[in-house]
C-alpha cells in the first residue's frame, strides 16, 4: 500500500501558513483544522500531520518503547583526535576537521583501512537483548558517505575495505535471532558522492546532477530493504541542507519510493524537507519535549550517554557519562508522555563496545528485568506528577497498561506518601517492585475542594538500596 495524499504542496502551504497565522506562529498546538477532502491530515508548525497509524506494525513500534541506536563507521576511527588533539563535540562528524585542511583524501583513505578485528555482532545482539531494548537503529551511511554494506553502487564499504565484508548483513541476522526488531539510519548527506552537493540547486543542470545522487540513495535504499532481513523502520538524517530543504518534492519522492519498496516500512520525519512528520517525529534530539507540550503524534527522542557525542570519542567531552538513573529516568519521562526513548552506543574501531557502554546497557537492563513492565507496552497514564521545570528525567513518571499503573521515581519523596493527581480511576492497591521481594503499600484518599486525592502511603522513610529507580505499582479497579 502506497500512501497518498490528494493534496499539492501549494495547498498545504497555503493552509500551513494560514491556519498557522491564526494560531500564533510559535504555537506548536495542534490547531485541528482539517483540509476538505483529507480532512485525515492536519497542519501542525508549517507540516503535514497525519493521524497516527493504527497498523499492527506501527502498535509495535511504540510497544516497543525502547531502542538501541549505533553509530559506527571510518569515523569512529580517528576517535575524535585529530594530530593528537580531542576535538570537542561529534566524534562522527570529525570529517570536516580533515575537510576544513584540506585533508579530506587523508580521510577517506581510513575507508581502505578499516578493519574491526574484534567485530562479534552476535556478542552485540546480546548486549543489546540484555539491556531489554526492542529494537536498533543501526547507522548503515553517515553523512561521509561510508556503507557498512556492501554496496553494489559504491566501493567505499565495509566490503572495499580491509575488512572485506559486509557489517550489517550478520548484525541483522543476530539481532533477528535475538527478536529485536531492526530499523536502518540512512544519512542524506553525503560528504562522498561527487553528485551531492548541500547548494541551493538553482540550474536545471543543478537539479539533473542532484537526481543522480537521488537515484543512488534510491538505489541503496532498495539495497537495504530488500536484502536485510525483515527491516521494520528507516531512519533518514540530515536534511538540512539547501539542495534538499528546498525542494520537498524529493523528500516525498524519497518516502515515497521506500513504501513502494517495502509497504508496512515506518519512516521518521527527516526524510522529509520539514514539510511533514512522515509517520513520527524524530526531531527530539538529546532533549525531551517541553513537559507542557501535547504533542498528538508518535515521537522518539534519541540520546546519548556521554554529553554530546554519537560516535566513538576517546575522549568525551562536557558532563560526563549519564548514570543509569539519569538513562532510566528519561526513558521513563519518554514512556510518560507517549514517546519511544533511543539510546545510542558508539562502538570502538576494533569492533568492541567499551566498558562505558556496556556497564550503562547491563544496568539498564538489570533494571528493565525487574521494572520492563513499567515500560513497555505501556502508554501516557496522564498523570502530572513531577514539576514542570524539572530537570528532564528527574521526577515521578507514570505509565499505564491495563488496570496497572505504574510510577516511576528517580527521586525519594520527603514524605511517606505519594498523591495521585489526576487519576480518574480508583486505586485498588499498591506495592513498591524490588527484585528482592516487593514491600506492600497503602491506598488511601482525602476529600478536597476538588474531590476526593487518592495517595500511596506506607513508603519507607530511606529509599531501598540498590535500585537504579524506584516503581510503585497501583492495581486499579476495573473501570
Ligand atoms: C544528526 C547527525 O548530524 C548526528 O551526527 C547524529 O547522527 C544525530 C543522531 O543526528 O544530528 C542532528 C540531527 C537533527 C538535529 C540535531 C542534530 N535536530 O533536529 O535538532
Amino acid at each position: 500500500m502506497i500512501h497518498r495524499f490528494h493534496l499539492s504542496l501549494v495547498h498545504l502551504f497555503l493552509t500551513a501558513s494560514l491556519v498557522q497565522s491564526a494560531a500564533g506562529a510559535d504555537t506548536a498546538a495542534d490547531t485541528g483544522k482539517s483540509l476538505g477532502d483529507t480532512s485525515q491530515v492536519k497542519i501542525r508548525d508549517g507540516r503535514e500531520l497525519r493521524p497516527p497509524r493504527t497498523d499492527a506494525a506501527m502498535e509495535r513500534w511504540r510497544d516497543n518503547r525502547f531502542g538501541i541506536f549505533i553509530h559506527w563507521g571510518i569515523f569512529s576511527m580517528p576517535g575524535g583526535v585529530v594530530d593528537g588533539k580531542a576535538v570537542p563535540g561529534a566524534a562522527e562528524w570529525i570529517w570536516t576537521s580533515y575537510a576544513n585542511k584540506g585533508r579530506k583524501a587523508e580521510y577517506e583513505s581510513l575507508a581502505k583501512e578499516f578493519d574491526p578485528v574484534r567485530y562479534d555482532p552476535v556478542a552485540w545482539a546480546k548486549a543489546i537483548k540484555q539491556s531489554g531494548a526492542k529494537y536498533v537503529v543501526f547507522v548503515t551511511k553517515h553523512h561521509d558517505g561510508f556503507c557498512l554494506f556492501d554496496s553494489k553502487l559504491t566501493d567505499y564499504d565495509s566490503a572495499g575495505s580491509k575488512h572485506g565484508k559486509d557489517i550489517l548483513k550478520p548484525f541483522v541476522d543476530a539481532v533477528a535471532a535475538e527478536g529485536i526488531d531492526i530499523g536502518l539510519y540512512y544519512s542524506i548527506i553525503d560528504w562522498h558522492h561527487p553528485n551531492y552537493t548541500a547548494k541551493e540547486l538553482k540550474t536545471e543542470a543543478d537539479h539533473e546532477s542532484y537526481r543522480k545522487y537521488l537515484d543512488y540513495m534510491k538505489g541503496q535504499l532498495k539495497e537495504l530493504l530488500t536484502g536485510y532481513g525483515d527491516v521494520k523502520l528507516l531512519w533518514f538524517d540530515g536534511r538540512w541542507d539547501a539542495s534538499y530543504k528546498n525542494n520537498p518534492q524529493y523528500g516525498k519522492d524519497v518516502e515515497e519510493f521506500c513504501r513502494s519498496v517495502k509497504p508496512g516500512i515506518i519512516i521518521n520525519d527527516r526524510v522529509r524537507a520539514y514539510d511533514s512528520f512522515a509517520d513520527y517525529d524524530a526531531s527530539y534530539e538529546r532533549r525531551l519535549p517541553e513537559p507542557a507540550k501535547v504533542l498528538n503524534l508518535d515521537w522518539e527522542c534519541c540520546m546519548t550517554m556521554p554529553e554530546r557525542t554519537w560516535g566513538y570519542h576517546a575522549d568525551p567531552d562536557g558532563a560526563g557519562w549519564k548514570t543509569p538513573r539519569k538513562i532510566i529516568g528519561q526513558m521513563a519521562e519518554c514512556a510518560s508522555r507517549g514517546g519511544n526513548f533511543l539510546l545510542n552506543i558508539g562502538p570502538k574501531p576494533d569492533g568492541t563496545i567499551r566498558d562505558e557502554e556496556l556497564q550503562r546497557l547491563a544496568a539498564v537492563g538489570k533494571w528493565m528485568d525487574v521494572h520492563g513492565s513499567s515500560i513497555r507496552p505501556t502508554r501516557p497514564a496522564g498523570l502530572d506528577l513531577t514539576n514542570k521545570n524539572h530537570e528532564p528525567g528527574n521526577g515521578v513518571f507514570a505509565t499505564i497498561h491495563g488496570d496497572t499503573l505504574h510510577l516511576i521515581l528517580t527521586q525519594w519523596p520527603d514524605t511517606d506518601r505519594v498523591f495521585l493527581t489526576g487519576l480518574k480511576r480508583k486505586a485498588a492497591s499498591a506495592e513498591l517492585v524490588r527484585a528482592n521481594g516487593s514491600i506492600p503499600l497503602k491506598v488511601d484518599a482525602e476529600s478536597r475542594k476538588e474531590g476526593e486525592m487518592q495517595f500511596i502511603t506506607g513508603l519507607p522513610m530511606t529509599p531501598p538500596e540498590g535500585e537504579a529507580a524506584w516503581e510503585i505499582r497501583v492495581k486499579l479497579q476495573a473501570p
